[in-house]
This record gives C-alpha cells, sequence and structure tokens, in this order.
C-alpha cells in the first residue's frame, strides 16, 4: 500500500508565544497594493503589509543557506543562559563622562564565523545557553549569491517609501537568527523600520510613544537605555505600578510579512516557540525624517525626543546624577505634580461634591 502524506492541519496555527495578559489589539493589517499602506506610514501607525512579494529573493535565507554564502568573517552572536536577551550598551555612561555605574551583563556577546555558529546552533538542547545572531549585513561578508539576493528585492517600493515620508538614509540591515523562544525584550529604537520576517513566526507586542509611563524606560546614561525595566515575564507592581495600564497591539509575522514600525514606538519581540526550529529576519533601518514644520500638539515622537533631550541636559549639566532626583522633584512636585496628599484630599472632594 503506498505511504499516505500526512495530513497538515491548516486550522491549527504553526506559531505558539507567551501571554502576559496585557490589553491587546490585533495591528492594522493590509494587502501590498492598498493605497492605506502609504497614508498609514505617512501617519507614523505601525502597519503589517501581506503579499509584497518585496523580499521574496530572501525567503531562501535558513541557516543552512547562510552557511553556505556568507564569508569567514565573524559575527556578534549573543549567548544568553534564559529566553531573554535584553541589550545593553557597556559604553553608554562613558558617553556621558559617568565612569561609577554598577552593572552586571545579563547576557555575553561573542565573535563567531558563520560555520562556528551554525554548528552550536543546530546542536542545541534544552538546558544549553541559547544564541541570537544579530549582525549587520555588508556586502563583504557574503558571496555573490547572496548579493545577487539582496539587490534583487524591491528596492523600488523602499525606496519610494523613503522618499515620500522624507526619511533620512537607510542606516544598516540587521540580520537576525534566533532558538524558538527568544525574547527581545519591550524597548524602542531612534529609526524607522521596515522589518521582513524570512524564516519561521514571529510576535511583536507594539506599544505607542508615550506609554513611555507604564514602560518606564531605564535612564538614558544606563547601559540598558531605551529598554523597559519591567519584566514582563513577572512584572514587579510595587515599582512599576502603571505597567497594569498598558494597553497595545499585537503583531504576529510569518515568512514574507513586512512590519513597519514607526521610530520611537515601543517593541517586545518574541521568536514562536513551537512549529520552527529556527527563526530568520531582516530589517531596514533608516534614519528619521528631520522635523521641518512642527505642528502642535507635538506627536509622541517628539514628546520622546524631547524627553531624552531634557535628561541629557541634566546629566550633562550637573554632572553627578545623584543630584538629578533632588533637582526634578524641587522643579515638579507641588507645581506641576501634585503633592500625593493633595491629590487625595482633591480625590475626596470630588467624590463627595
Ligand atoms: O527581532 C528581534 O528580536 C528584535 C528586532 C528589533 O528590535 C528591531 O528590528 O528593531
Ligand atoms: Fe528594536
Amino acid at each position: 500500500m503506498p505511504k499516505m502524506a500526512k495530513a497538515i492541519d491548516i486550522a491549527k496555527p504553526n506559531y505558539k508565544f507567551r501571554d502576559y495578559g496585557i490589553n491587546l489589539e490585533p495591528i492594522l493589517t493590509l494587502e501590498f497594493n492598498d493605497p492605506k499602506v502609504v497614508y498609514t506610514i505617512g501617519n507614523e501607525q505601525p502597519v503589517i503589509i501581506k503579499n509584497s512579494g518585496a523580499v521574496d529573493p530572501l525567503l531562501k535565507w535558513d541557516l543552512s543557506y547562510l552557511e553556505k554564502h556568507m564569508g569567514s568573517q565573524t559575527q556578534a552572536v549573543y549567548s544568553s543562559s534564559s529566553h531573554n536577551f535584553k541589550f545593553y550598551d557597556e559604553h553608554k555612561p562613558q558617553q556621558f563622562g559617568l565612569s561609577n555605574i554598577p552593572f552586571q551583563p545579563p547576557h555575553s556577546c561573542k565573535q563567531m564565523t558563520i560555520k562556528e555558529f551554525a554548528k552550536a546552533f543546530k546542536g542545541w538542547k534544552p538546558g544549553d545557553d541559547r544564541l541570537y545572531l544579530q549582525n549587520s549585513l555588508y556586502s563583504e561578508g557574503v558571496n555573490a549569491k547572496m548579493l545577487k539576493d539582496f539587490q534583487s528585492i524591491n528596492w523600488g517600493w523602499f525606496v519610494q517609501q523613503k522618499c515620500l515620508h522624507g526619511w533620512g538614509p537607510l542606516t544598516s540591515n540587521l540580520l537576525l537568527v534566533s532558538h524558538p523562544g527568544c525574547l527581545t525584550p519591550a524597548h524602542y529604537d531612534e529609526q524607522n523600520n521596515i522589518f521582513a520576517q524570512l524564516h519561521g513566526y514571529k510576535r511583536f507586542l507594539l506599544f505607542p510613544p508615550m506609554m513611555m509611563k507604564c514602560l518606564y524606560p531605564y535612564p538614558i546614561y544606563h547601559p540598558h537605555d531605551r529598554q523597559s525595566q519591567v519584566d514582563f515575564d513577572s512584572p514587579d507592581l510595587s515599582k512599576f505600578p502603571r505597567f497594569n495600564e498598558l494597553k497595545g497591539y499585537e503583531a504576529i509575522l510569518g515568512p514574507g510579512d513586512l512590519l513597519y514600525l514607526p521610530n520611537y514606538w515601543w517593541h517586545h519581540v518574541e521568536t514562536s516557540s513551537e512549529g520552527w526550529d529556527q527563526c530568520v529576519s531582516v530589517n531596514f533601518w533608516y534614519k528619521a525624517s528631520p522635523a521641518k514644520n512642527i505642528e502642535f500638539p507635538l506627536k509622541g515622537s517628539q514628546k520622546m525626543a524631547l524627553s531624552r533631550n531634557l535628561e541629557k541636559l541634566f546629566i550633562e549639566t550637573l554632572k553627578n546624577v545623584d543630584e538629578i532626583e533632588e533637582m526634578w522633584q524641587a522643579m515638579v512636585l507641588g507645581r506641576y505634580l501634585q503633592l500625593g496628599e493633595e491629590k487625595k484630599e482633591e480625590q475626596l472632594e470630588d467624590k463627595t461634591a
């Protein structure tokens, strides 16, 4: 008797993600030719773009293909004993002239050739440290075949977005290769991003810039600058009470999908823990457009930039981060922020009035 092909259950999604009990709505999803795509990007709202075909020449970029066609240059590979890969930059405090900030990196960064990475990645078993390759693509690091793949994507569409929305230059393309379940915790970037999913599934939890108030970013001089201090797996609500009010959007990306991720939007990115043994993505980071005609009220992204600039001014002028708290408090408490007791009394009066 001929062997029957195993039926694929198409009703069952080929992915699985963690549930944090956060208030989430599905993100807007549009077909490539829908005129609303350009309009939505122009309004700095995130959107999934389906069936674009724009990155089809890259869909064959799985780990075996990368191993065959990338050179012997080393790549940045993060290695973590947990599923969590919270970005850090150990040199950040020095950039502000600060040297004594105690910091323990949560995971390490190694330099590996693609062959070394593929061997370690494929030999991974539960209990081993997880690996996450995150390296900028550059033409000398790939062979002629991979370069041709990259040149064959629909650059016309990318250039069109850049011109229509007045973005600055394309700064880099990060190649990302992750194990099932890997997590890039909530953070924002200071660039526009067209994120292309190539192999496997990823889920983005997205939050508008001013959700900063529920996500409590680290101070800007800290190695974890731009990252949320809240651990979504076990949020410390006594320290971060407004995390409970967090509201956002969910975007699940599969092979060939594009996500437009605006400048300063928060994102928490998880690789599916089931269905795929590897996940490959490439992003397209574009410098934000220089502000021309500023309109009021300011947009969330502009308020975030303002808040970063104020922080910077305080740190660089005081030259001592221990003085910042007293200064902030003196400026706002009882002036722009009601004192705790006054607030309670007012709320009581409101209720009894
Ligand atoms: O895919 C990931 O894990 C993180 C991607 C990301 O944060 C980005 O492209 O800005
Ligand atoms: Fe990011």
